[in-house]
């Protein structure tokens, strides 16, 4: 993920994940408090505009992954303007299973 642009309170992170279980993964939703995070999917309307809506929930089949990029699926974060840090600890909250805990490495522009 990017530190917010100057004067932008929004910024977004990608990541690669891949579920090494026997089992299909639900995940419902991702907590990165104090910041507040959701997972959203950039997408084209019928008039061709990008546009992007938060997603409900990311089902992961047994052995496989996804990626988050540009354009696609990514987390979206609100408020990290001044944000110093060089990580930001998250976890994705699973439906039927304990949550996941991982951290964005914050790069920063320019
Ligand atoms: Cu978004």
């Amino acid at each position: 993920m990017y530190v917010p642009l100057k004067g932008s309170m929004m910024t977004s992170g990608y990541l690669s994940i891949s579920n090494q279980t026997m089992n299909d993964v639900e995940i419902s939703s991702i907590d990165c408090s104090p910041v507040r995070a959701e997972i959203h999917e950039t997408i084209v309307n019928s008039e061709g505009f990008m546009t992007m809506s938060k997603v409900s929930s990311i089902t992961l089949d047994a052995n496989s992954s996804t990626i988050f990029v540009p354009g696609g699926k990514h987390v979206m974060f609100w408020g990290l303007s001044g944000f110093d840090n060089e990580y930001l600890s998250c976890s994705f909250l699973l439906v039927d299973s304990d949550p996941v805990d991982f951290k964005f490495f914050v790069k920063k522009r320019g």
